[in-house]
């Protein structure tokens, strides 16, 4: 198949998934182009069969803001035109499944009926989506693409709840490439080089945003290392950031937390790790959650949005309800201060993430291709 993939570049959950999608179908031999403002973050795969073209938006004083969705719709009517592309997939629904739409009308006065695949990924539809100044085109988007999935069932009832939803929507997760995740105990994984042998390691990635609860994080993590000798490893860079440094060091306990940044190889930094903390507002699904998983990492989570889904109670982790950093605490102590219970955990969480592997999740998303293709012309 022709697939144009669009998508966020950034470190984002929704531009990691599409990404890695892209790679893993180019892998199969399908040909696959990028359409997006830069090159994706998590693109370190080369073949024949990736492409990427630029979506570029000129200056001009009199544009308060740029047109984006005016350049990204005749950049994939190019890109269709030029490449013979079936199906345009796009990942989060603003402002790509409004462009796909414009795209769709332009290639239809041409004689080309492109099929458009919309992913709602969450924010696009639980903060940002549902605000009224975007309702309406959202839902027309959505309404108005070929097919629709979203990356939990919690995310679809989201989606039904909040718009009016004439289109079935299928659930298809996000899912990890196990190939990316090295072994405990490689060479790549030398946790003595972060941690001494008595301390634990806890990690939190994230975008650092309002809606990740950043200084939930810092505040577990001091209730557990008054127990638990341990280290923070904090990865992503986001507007919390000041905030949580002046918590850390108001708590005394700035000297134990390591913040790393942006990384693209967040699978070589989780190998580290003996626990992980999402305690996020809302989470449509929690990726960061399953590549922690993926690398054997138990998590304590909030039970908000999709998260139950991926992080199973008292099996893989444990979950809280948001903003109780009593309750994580004493679950992230249960788990860190035995050894039989922490490496019980550990199975557990690689267990469940191998349920979101690459090769269980990845021919929902083929079928799906396939039936738009089939309900063609
Ligand atoms: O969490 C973020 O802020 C990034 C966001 C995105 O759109 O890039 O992530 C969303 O999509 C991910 C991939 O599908 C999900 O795993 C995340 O749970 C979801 N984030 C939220 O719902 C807050």
């Amino acid at each position: 198949m022709k697939i144009g993939i669009v998508c966020y570049p950034t470190f984002g959950g929704s531009g990691v998934v599409a990404t890695e999608l892209g790679m893993a179908l180019a892998q199969k031999g399908h040909h696959v182009h990028f359409i997006t403002y830069k090159q994706p973050v998590r693109l370190d795969f080369i073949s024949n069969d990736i492409h990427f073209h630029e979506v570029f938006v000129e200056e001009y004083p009199l544009f308060q803001f740029q047109p984006y969705e005016l350049a990204l719709s005749s950049k994939m009517v190019e890109v269709v035109r030029m490449y013979d592309l079936e199906i345009l997939h796009v990942h989060y629904a603003i402002p790509h499944a409004y462009a796909a739409y414009m795209a769709k009308q332009m290639l239809k006065e041409k004689g080309i009926d492109i099929k458009v695949v919309t992913t709602l990924h969450g924010t696009d539809i639980t903060l940002v989506g549902s605000h009224p100044n975007y309702k309406t085109a959202v839902e027309f988007s959505i309404n108005n693409s070929d097919a629709v999935t979203t990356v939990s069932e919690s995310l679809k009832n989201d989606t039904l709840r909040l718009f009016n939803i004439t289109k079935e929507i299928y659930v298809i997760n996000n899912f990890i490439d196990f190939e990316k995740y090295p072994e405990i105990g490689s060479e790549e994984c030398q946790r003595h080089t972060i941690a001494k042998e008595n301390e634990r390691i806890i990690t939190h990635i994230s975008n650092l945003r309002p809606v990740k609860r950043a200084w939930d994080v810092i505040d577990v993590f001091y209730k557990i290392q008054k127990e638990v000798p341990s280290k923070l490893l904090l990865v992503g860079e986001g507007p919390d950031r000041e905030r949580i440094e002046c918590q850390a060091k108001d708590l005394g306990i700035l000297d134990k937390i390591l913040f790393l940044g942006n990384s693209n190889e967040v699978n070589k930094l989780l190998c580290y790790s003996d626990l992980f903390l999402l305690p996020s507002e809302t989470e449509s699904f929690g990726l960061a959650a399953l590549e922690a998983m993926a690398a054997r990492t138990p998590v304590i989570s909030t039970n908000s949005g999709g998260l139950p889904e991926v992080n199973i109670n008292g099996v893989t982790g444990y979950l809280s309800n948001v903003g109780d950093t009593d309750d994580m605490a004493m679950n992230g102590i249960s788990i860190l201060k035995n050894d039989q219970t922490l490496q019980q955990f550990k199975e557990n969480a690689l267990m469940q993430a191998k349920r979101f592997s690459l090769q269980n999740v990845l021919p929902g998303y083929k079928e799906v291709y396939r039936e738009v293709i089939a309900n063609c012309c």
